[in-house]
């Protein structure tokens, strides 16, 4: 296994938009695997391969204390969605920025498996939030993008600097 690099805010690569996979293979399951060893030493909830330069719909989450309850989402399509949740959210893409943002409060959501197997989930809450989280990352989106342009300015302002100083 192996601990891949999250790409940072502000980085072109975080906007470019995932293809579907077209085939659950080895090759996606290793990906699966290292994406997940990734998240959980970062450590974070949830990861889309698009934060480690992998531009193809696969998502992992975790949101147990506990780091047993993997969940893999390959080609995820949200089927259903209600509701409003706002919660505040972090990425690690974008370190130390916390901000509040406004999604669906319930979502349905069907994908495949690291087995290529299809499943439907409901899911609400934090697992919710974060699912939209992540299926923003596959088509480019970055949470910031919800904020106003004055508060998108100042983070890349000051992310820009920090990544100046620790190279
Ligand atoms: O670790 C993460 N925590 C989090 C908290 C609130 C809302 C969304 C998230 S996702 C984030 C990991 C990450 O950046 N995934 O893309
Ligand atoms: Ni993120």
């Amino acid at each position: 296994m192996a601990i891949l690099k999250i790409l940072q805010y502000p980085d072109e690569r975080l906007h470019r938009v995932a293809k579907k996979v077209a085939q659950v293979n080895e090759t996606t399951r290793k990906l699966v695997r290292n994406m997940a060893e990734t998240m959980y030493a970062a450590p974070g909830v949830g990861l889309a391969a698009t934060q480690v330069d992998v531009h193809e719909r696969i998502i992992v989450l975790d949101i147990s204390e506990t780091h047993d309850q993997l969940k893999v989402f390959i080609n995820p399509e949200i089927i259903a969605s209600s509701g409003v949740s706002d919660c505040e959210e972090g990425c690690l893409s974008v370190p130390g920025i916390y901000e509040t943002v406004s999604r669906s409060g319930k979502v349905t959501v069907r994908a495949l498996n690291e087995k290529g197997a299809s499943f439907t989930l409901d899911a609400e809450g934090l697992l919710a939030v974060c699912i939209q989280h992540e299926m923003d990352h596959l088509i480019g989106k970055v949470f910031v993008e919800y904020l106003s342009q004055l508060k998108q300015t100042r983070i890349r302002a000051k992310l820009k600097k920090r990544l100046r100083e620790t190279m």
